[in-house]
């Protein structure tokens, strides 16, 4: 496939006016800077501020631990600095052996736990900076990467879970590693700096796709198979969403300029649900991929970074240019899109039998911490679990875990394993608390504006109260919470979201559809955990009373008038502006 040269627009305008992350992506000789300087100096657990953005493309973030901030600054020490390490897999997939690896490296290099994230890849927290290469060489001997886990480039490419639930599902999930294959930053500066190999002859431009700026901001794509959209197709800057017909993939709808992120009162900053602009063959999704990415790159705002995602340039331009300018690199147009049905966005937990008769189970991994307690030995259980089972770990974009590939004969072991060490799906866990999401946010986020992973279950504790003298336990109602309204947990399309404010404070959000395909709107402003359980106490009595048949929860409360249906985040965030 030929990609169209670089019309570098952005680098039409000096430099000087554009947001200084583009002269440091352009000056950084293709993500190189200074960083390994900065890891060789032993006098800091940190490294040159002019280098984090760059690290974030080689999926290395530098935090520091938030908790002990306070009491170090009265020492008088450095923030207690650590890397956090995301792991690029697309299609969310890896070997059991794979897993033992990461299990070890957990305990070697980071904090002891594995964390599966919204987007179906690893995280590993509280990387010490001299274990850094140790702990990528791991990764890599482990036959992964972390390369555009994080960065302005093309995101973990994320797809319906679990390859081995039927041909299509494994059709899905090759297309999605070929398309994030296909979008890898080619720098040598990873395998030099973090592999000390010498560097490559480069012949041309190191970066054909990307250039020396890469793109203005993150680029995200997710691919789904309907009835299930587990990944929030809409939610993403690139979507596709597979036609099967006949039980083959025909072809693919095309859904451009999704996104969660967003800024408390900034209106000009809002969640945006993707548009479908057509249709394309299962042959041009990894052209439909490339030029789409090369569209934002061209045209994407490279001097306010608040502006600088995809969604913000399709709100602008429009879905008709869009498709204008991608048929004239393509050279051709979309199909006219076709329909397709969505259910839910939840995962379906516990055992599921594909139509080859193997067994897949998935295990809810309450904010996707893979860790030991007493009762519930996780992280042990499943590493037993991967010494025994033939299949395949496969990680939802819900942040659960399915052992998928389970033989008839195997699947009695298995389960033996899973109640040995207490880790098997607790049947009076409720449908909500299975169905929900929270980001990590504190203490090593460093955006995170109030708790989340650390805070929903205990808080779920007493909604689940509520939902029990309602008589909801098996109603699947979508909950999500993030520490602040970037929203990691994809909180706009819950049923139920809880954004973070401030320490203890959040706000209320209800009414996105349970299929994914209606954002929610703002209920509740800034409350506190008292007024939390006392609004949705009285909604959720209401839900149990009223409710039709069927009827989901995000979809009552629109029809009851407790909120109003929200068709763009735009006009939620400019209600909200003049209403304050
Ligand atoms: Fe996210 C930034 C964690 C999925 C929107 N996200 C961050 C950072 C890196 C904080 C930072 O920039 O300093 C967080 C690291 C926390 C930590 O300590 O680990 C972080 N995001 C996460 C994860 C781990 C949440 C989780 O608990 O699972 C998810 C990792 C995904 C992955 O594996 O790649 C994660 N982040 C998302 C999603 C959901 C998705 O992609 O499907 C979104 C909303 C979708 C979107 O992008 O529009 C999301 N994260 C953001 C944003 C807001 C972007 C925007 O357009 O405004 C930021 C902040 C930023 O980019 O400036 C952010
Ligand atoms: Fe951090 Fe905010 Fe993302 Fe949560 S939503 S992980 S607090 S950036």
């Amino acid at each position: 496939m030929s990609v169209e040269p670089r019309e570098r627009r952005d680098l039409s305008r000096p430099l000087e006016e554009l947001h200084p992350n583009e002269r440091l992506k352009h000056e950084s000789r293709y993500l190189r800077g200074t960083i390994a300087a900065g890891l060789a100096d032993p006098l800091t657990g940190g490294i040159e501020e002019r280098d984090t953005p760059l690290t974030k493309f080689f999926g290395l973030y530098l935090q520091d631990d938030r908790d002990l901030r306070d009491e170090r600054r009265r020492a008088k020490l450095e923030p207690r600095y650590q890397f956090m390490v995301r792991l690029r897999l697309p299609g969310g997939v890896c070997s059991t052996q794979q897993w033992l690896a990461l299990d070890a490296l957990s305990d070697q290099n980071a904090d002891g736990t594995l964390r599966l994230t919204s987007r179906q890849t690893f995280q590993f927290h509280n990387v010490l900076k001299r274990h850094l290469k140790r702990h990528l060489r791991g990764i890599v001997a482990a036959g992964l990467d972390t390369m555009g886990a994080c960065g302005d480039g093309n995101r973990n490419v994320i797809c319906t879970a679990n390859p081995l639930l039927s041909p299509v599902h494994a059709e899905v999930n090759a297309l999605a590693q070929r398309v994030s294959a296909q979008l890898l930053a080619r720098t040598g500066a990873f395998r030099e700096i973090f592999l000390d190999e010498p560097p490559a002859e480069v012949r041309g431009e190191e970066e054909p796709l990307y250039g020396r700026t890469y793109l203005p901001r993150k680029f995200k794509i997710a691919l789904t198979v309907p009835p299930h959209n587990d990944v929030d197709v809409y939610a993403h800057d690139l979507g596709f969403v597979a036609i099967v017909e006949r039980g083959r993939v025909a072809g693919y709808d095309v859904l451009v300029g999704g996104g969660m992120g967003m800024t408390h009162k900034i209106p000009a900053t809002f969640p945006r649900l993707g548009d479908v602009v057509g249709l394309c063959t299962p042959a041009d999704v990894l052209a439909v991929a490339e030029h789409t990415v090369a569209i934002q790159r061209d045209y994407g705002d490279r001097k306010d970074r608040a502006h600088a995602r995809f969604k913000y340039t399709i709100e602008d331009r429009g879905t008709d240019w869009f498709a204008e300018e991608l048929a004239r690199r393509l050279g051709r147009a979309l199909e006219p899109a076709r329909p397709f049905h969505l259910e839910s966005s939840g995962d379906r937990i516990g055992w599921l039998q594909g139509p080859d008769g193997r067994w897949h189970y998935t295990l809810f991994v309450e904010g996707g911490r893979i860790e030991d307690h007493p009762r519930r030995k996780l992280k042990s259980g499943l590493r037993a679990l991967a010494t025994e089972h033939r299949g395949v770990y496969a990680l939802t974009t819900n942040q659960n875990l399915i052992i998928a590939g389970v033989a008839g004969a195997e699947r009695p072991r298995i389960e033996a394993l899973l109640r040995e060490y207490g880790i098997e799906n607790d049947a009076s866990t409720t449908a909500l608390r299975q169905n929900s999401i929270a980001c990590v946010a504190l203490p090593t986020c460093g955006l995170a504006m109030a708790e989340s992973e650390r805070y929903l279950p205990g808080l779920l504790d007493r909604v689940d109260a509520i939902i029990a003298a309602a008589g909801l336990e098996r109603e699947s109602i979508s909950i999500r919470m993030s520490g602040c309204p970037n929203g990691c947990s994809r909180p706009y399309l819950a049923e139920i979201a809880l954004v973070g404010k401030a320490v203890g404070k959040y706000n209320l959000y209800l009414g996105a559809s349970a299929n994914g395909d209606r954002l929610n709107a703002l209920y509740r402003e800034n409350i506190g955990e008292a007024q939390i359980l006392e609004s949705l106490g009285v909604v959720l009595h209401r839900y149990a009373k009223e409710r039709r048949p069927g009827e989901a929860f995000g979809d009552f409360a629109v029809r009851a008038g407790i909120v109003r249906a929200m068709p763009h985040g735009r006009d939620f965030q400019r209600e909200l502006a003049e209403a304050s």
